[in-house]
């Protein structure tokens, strides 16, 4: 009896959907509606710029002052960094998959409620350097968020080697009050001391200057602690070495023409991938994927 009644309970009222919409600078968007939550993806980048559950305010931040326009980044949401992060010499800064118009191959509304839609990088002269691949990015959407970045080598003599990162950006209500847990014990390379290597004393994090660093060597859960918003986040991840930490703080946001001069205090970027000595080399043929989920849950 008890079984049956949870069961209808667990099924969605409302069957996922896919609207296309024109979003901001008209750039062609996806927005997905499950029973839980609604996601807004672009074909710009892969950009998934939102993602918020029914009863809880957004998860992702997004600036109010970001470009929407063809070959420049969004700014918030879930960045798509590949093939490299950071700087690389003549190159825009955290590569190209961020500014190309990835096509739309497949979306799936599962019996349960689900919806995963399926991108691919296209083709074009920016990876002539780089031996055949291709990238898929897959999106899974219902009470959390679950992305897939898919690269495989599709050469047949040549190593395909690169880093990849999911530069998400969260929503909170005040940085300075937040603290981040599963960090502790990790080393770190922190940009903020030109890249001098570290090890992470805290059990919780806690922000309160510019904060930049890269965390190697760890596969581990971060989970995002926000009293004033009274929510937990949890950001797992599968295939991914790398947990990044990232906030502009007071300066560097000044400087940032794509972003608020306050808008530091509502965002903080835990990004996982595999950056740095974390990089990937893949050989002809072979295959990696990058899982990201992200989780909520409201604290009592
Ligand atoms: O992931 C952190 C970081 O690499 C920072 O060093 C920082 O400047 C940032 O990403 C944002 O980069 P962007 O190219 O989007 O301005």
């Amino acid at each position: 009896m008890a079984t049956s009644e949870s069961k209808v309970k667990e099924k969605p009222e409302v069957i996922g959907r896919v609207t296309f919409l024109d979003g901001q600078g008209e750039l062609p968007m996806l927005e997905i509606s499950t029973a839980w939550s609604t996601v807004e993806i672009y074909l710009h980048g892969a950009h998934v710029t939102q993602f918020k559950k029914r009863d809880e305010p957004p998860l992702l931040f997004l600036s109010q002052c970001s470009r929407f326009v063809e070959g420049q980044p969004i700014r918030g949401g879930i960045p798509v960094i590949f093939p490299w992060f950071g700087a690389r010499e003549g190159l825009a800064q955290h590569g190209f998959a961020r500014v190309k118009a990835w096509d739309l191959k497949e979306f799936v509304p599962a019996p349960d409620g689900s919806v995963s839609v399926r991108l691919r990088l296209p083709a074009g002269p920016e990876a002539a350097g780089f031996p055949a691949f291709t990238a898929d990015y897959i999106v899974t959407v219902n009470q959390s968020l679950t992305l897939q970045l898919v690269i495989t080598n599709q050469s047949r003599d040549a190593e395909f080697s690169f880093e990849n990162c999911l530069h998400t950006y969260f929503e909170v209500a005040d940085v300075t009050a937040i603290s981040l847990g599963g960090l502790k014990g990790l080393s770190y390379l922190d940009k903020v001391a030109g890249f001098v290597e570290k090890t992470e004393t805290s059990d919780a994090l806690r922000i309160a200057s510019e904060v930049d660093r890269i965390y190697q060597n760890t596969t581990g859960t971060v989970e995002i602690l926000d009293p004033r918003l009274g929510r937990k986040i949890r950001v797992e991840k599968q295939g991914s070495a790398s947990t990044v930490v990232w906030n502009p703080w007071i300066a560097k946001a000044q400087q940032m023409s794509d972003f608020g001069d306050e808008e530091y205090e509502r965002m903080v970027c835990v990004e996982s991938g595999n950056v740095a000595s974390n990089s990937i080399s893949l050989p002809p043929g072979g295959s990696s994927t990058l899982t990201v989920k992200l989780s909520s849950e409201t604290l009592k």
